[in-house]
Order: C-alpha cells, then sequence, then structure tokens
C-alpha cells in the first residue's frame, strides 16, 4: 500500500476493489501510473472513454467552453443546448431528448416518462403501471433501479424497493408477450448485457422484441448507455437489427470521457408527457456538458469511429478467439465490446486481471469470470496486437492446472 492507497483507504468508502495501481495521466489508449509505468486501456471506464484519453478536439471543446459558461440551469435558455440536441436526435432518429448527467439519471427520467405515458396516454389504472425488466441487468445503482436488479449484492441491505417492475429471462421473446398485460407500459432492456457478462442475445430477438411491443402498445426503451455511441460496431446496438426504440437512454461515451453527460429520447407523444417543473436536474443540459456532448458526436462521425469499432472489434474478437487456451470457456461480444469467460477452474477473473495489469495492461472483471475488453474506439491494429500479445503471455504464464488437465475442449465455437 502506498500514500494514495492509504488515504483512499483511510478517507473513501469501500464501496471499489481497485486493481492496486495508481493512475495518474492518460493519453489516447495509454495510461500512466504514478511511478511512470504505462498501461494499455482495455476497458475505458466501462466504455465512457470511447475517445481515448485527452482527446485534443473535446479538451478544446471543455475548455472553450468552460471559459465562456459552463452552468446556468434550465431557468434559462443556453446557446449551447438546441445544437446539442438537435445533433443527437437527428443522429439518433429520435423525435427529442431530455438531458440528464448520469446513466442512472437518465433511466429514471425513463421509467418516469413511460409510467406518465401509460396513465396519460394509455389509460393505465394510475399508480398500477409496470415496466417489464430482464434478469440480469445492470440501469444504476438508485434505490429504483438496483430494487430490479437480479444480483443480490446490488440490492442486499438497500431495501424497500419500488414495486412496478416485472423481470423476465433476457433474450427470451415469447417470455416477454407472455409477461404483458393491460397495465404494461413499458419493456426496458439493454440490446447487450454489460455488467450481466456481455451478454448477446439470439439473432433477432430485438426484432421480435420490437414488433411484440408494437402489438401491444407497449413502449420498447433501449439502454445503450454502454452498447451506444458506436462500441458495438454500429451507431447503437439496435442498428444491427435496424430496430427503432420508443425510448432510447444514452450516457457514458456522450460525455467524452470528460464529464458526465446522458440523455433519455424518445418519439414525440412519449416526450410530451413532460410539463415545465414535471421533472428536472441542477446540472442537467448545462451548456457545459452540451458543448462537450456535441463535440463527442461529432469526432465520432469525423473520425469514422462506429465503422472503426466494427473493425478493430472483429480484429480483437479474432485474435482473442485464436488464443484458443484450456482457461478460456468463451469469447463473445459485438464490436469493441467483448467479454472473455474464464474457467474458474483455472483462475479467476480478478486474478488474471492482476496479471494483466502486471504485465501492463488494464481491465475489469464482470460477475468474477468474465475478463472484459472494451477499449477506446481510437484504438490502433498495432495497439490491439500489443493487447494481444500481453493477453497471451499471461495464459502461456499460468500454471498448468492437474483439474484442468483433461478440460473439455474450449466451448469456443
Ligand atoms: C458501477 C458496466 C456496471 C450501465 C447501463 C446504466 C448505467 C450503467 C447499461 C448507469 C453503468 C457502470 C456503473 C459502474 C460499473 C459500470 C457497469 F456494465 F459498465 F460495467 F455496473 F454494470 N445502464 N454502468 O452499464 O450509468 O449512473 O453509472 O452513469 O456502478 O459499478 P451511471
Amino acid at each position: 500500500m502506498n500514500l494514495w492507497m492509504e488515504k483512499e483507504a483511510r478517507y473513501c468508502a469501500r464501496n471499489y476493489d481497485p486493481l492496486p495501481v495508481v493512475l495518474g495521466s492518460g493519453k489516447g489508449v495509454w495510461l500512466r501510473d504514478v511511478h511512470g509505468k504505462s498501461y494499455l486501456d482495455m476497458m475505458s471506464a466501462y466504455s465512457a472513454v470511447s475517445f481515448g484519453h485527452g482527446h485534443p478536439a473535446l479538451l478544446a471543446a471543455l475548455t472553450e467552453q468552460a471559459q465562456r459558461l459552463a452552468v446556468t440551469s434550465r431557468a434559462f435558455h443556453t446557446d449551447q443546448l438546441g445544437p446539442f440536441l438537435e445533433r443527437l436526435c437527428s443522429m439518433t432518429g429520435q423525435a427529442k431528448a431530455l438531458p440528464m448527467n448520469t446513466g442512472a439519471e437518465a433511466v429514471e427520467t425513463a421509467i418516469k416518462a413511460a409510467r406518465k405515458w401509460g396513465y396519460k396516454v394509455k389509460r393505465i389504472p394510475d399508480n398500477k403501471a409496470q415496466v417489464i425488466v430482464c434478469h440480469g441487468n445492470f440501469a444504476g445503482r438508485t434505490t429504483t433501479l438496483v430494487g430490479f436488479s437480479s444480483e443480490p449484492q446490488y440490492r442486499g441491505g438497500f431495501g424497500p424497493f419500488a414495486p412496478g417492475f416485472v423481470s423476465i429471462p433476457f433474450g427470451d421473446a415469447a417470455a416477454l408477450e407472455a409477461a404483458i398485460t393491460s397495465h404494461t407500459a413499458a419493456f426496458l432492456l439493454e440490446p447487450i448485457q454489460g455488467e450481466g457478462g456481455i451478454v448477446v442475445p439470439p439473432p433477432g430477438y430485438l426484432a421480435a422484441c420490437r414488433a411484440i411491443c408494437a402489438r401491444h402498445d407497449v413502449l420498447l426503451i433501449c439502454d445503450e448507455v454502454q452498447t451506444g455511441l458506436g462500441r458495438t460496431g454500429r451507431l447503437l446496438a439496435c442498428d444491427h437489427e435496424a430496430v427503432k426504440p420508443d425510448g432510447l437512454i444514452l450516457g457514458k461515451a456522450l460525455g467524452g470521457g470528460l464529464l458526465p453527460v446522458s440523455a433519455f429520447l424518445a418519439r414525440e407523444d412519449v416526450m410530451d408527457v413532460f410539463g415545465p417543473g414535471d421533472h428536472g436536474s441542477t446540472f442537467g443540459g448545462n451548456p457545459l456538458a452540451a458543448a462537450v456532448g456535441s463535440a463527442a458526436l461529432r469526432v465520432l462521425q469525423e473520425e469514422n469511429l462506429v465503422e472503426r469499432a466494427s473493425s478493430m472489434g472483429d480484429y480483437l474478437m479474432a485474435g482473442l478467439r485464436k488464443l484458443r487456451h484450456p482457461a478460456i470457456r468463451d469469447v463473445r461480444g459485438k464490436g469493441l465490446l467483448i467479454g472473455l469467460e474464464l474457467d474458474p477452474a483455472w483462475i479467476s477473473g480478478r486474478a488474471f486481471c492482476e496479471k494483466l495489469m502486471h504485465a501492463g495492461l488494464l481491465t475489469k472483471d464482470t460477475h468474477s469470470t468474465v475478463v472484459r475488453f472494451a477499449p477506446p474506439l481510437v484504438i490502433t491494429q498495432d495497439e490491439l496486437d500489443t493487447a494481444l500479445g500481453i493477453i497471451r503471455a499471461v495464459f502461456d504464464a499460468l500454471p498448468a492446472k492437474e483439474a484442468a488437465a483433461g478440460a473439455a475442449e474450449p466451448l469456443i465455437v
């Protein structure tokens, strides 16, 4: 433990268990610790740093706007909010947006919009609206959101929870249709479950859910906080199946890896349930966030980062699948959102990440056996080769496991 870790241990809540590294700076896909050691960032702050650390155009937008006007509240108009939301709506094909800060706030906004639309438009009896969610979801850490989490640790000790949520298996369209009642206002899901372990549903699942929701007048709301903005090789993960949701949630990378920017976007009749004073946020839609959000969307387009995520994602996926180590149970994902599932009899995700850290690569495990590889979308093929070299070397150095000696062939297909 060093000075920095000691201070965190003394003054910071232990709500995380960070890897034993103290970062001091970053540039592009590289991070540097306080001793000057460099690391490849292969998780980009849970996909918030899609543009890499210290992107010059984003830093320029941040500093220029900060010196001009940063926070005003929405009690007044500004010259940044309208153009930002115009660009955001036009890129996503949604009619309107409500700007917030964190992903959780945008998901909470979506739930409030869905419920109010349910009462005002679908005529669901007051306080009876239901929102269907999926096992394995992750939507944020507020008590409402963890209330419908299937992860005991996220719920433990935080009850009582808000009612009005029905949970169904992820990937099963028939289960969705069976769960819908006249009180169902919306179906809220991540097109690919991130925290749930990078779980990709069966092909056609999202399109089937789209049809079912339309048939039953249920809002399809996609949480793309993690999968959106190019991460999976399309602008939105919904685009892989040409699905247009009735509501869309974006966050993380929307702030360019510099500050929290999120938004709930929706079709007109949904967003119009909000009247002045119904909902709000001190910082939501502030001119600094809007300027950085606009710059982030511009960089995403100008640097062709969606196409890059697709091609570099294919390259990384192929490289990981070529490893064929018996400790690997599965390699899955889309674009540059990839999960490598380990056989726990060989090594835990955490221990594997610590070995990667010592070898100069930083990432995080999720659900103890899945190692997440979600680098900034600006990563080059050479940098991916460096990452693959480090990952291969860590596998090669794993001590042979008697127990695993007769392990079945890897599950990779
Ligand atoms: C943690 C991972 C978890 C999200 C989706 C909303 C939010 C998130 C699909 C809320 C946030 C973050 C939160 C962070 C770890 C990370 C994460 F999947 F990205 F790895 F937990 F699942 N919807 N995900 O992924 O956004 O309020 O955080 O801005 O809480 O430990 P937020």
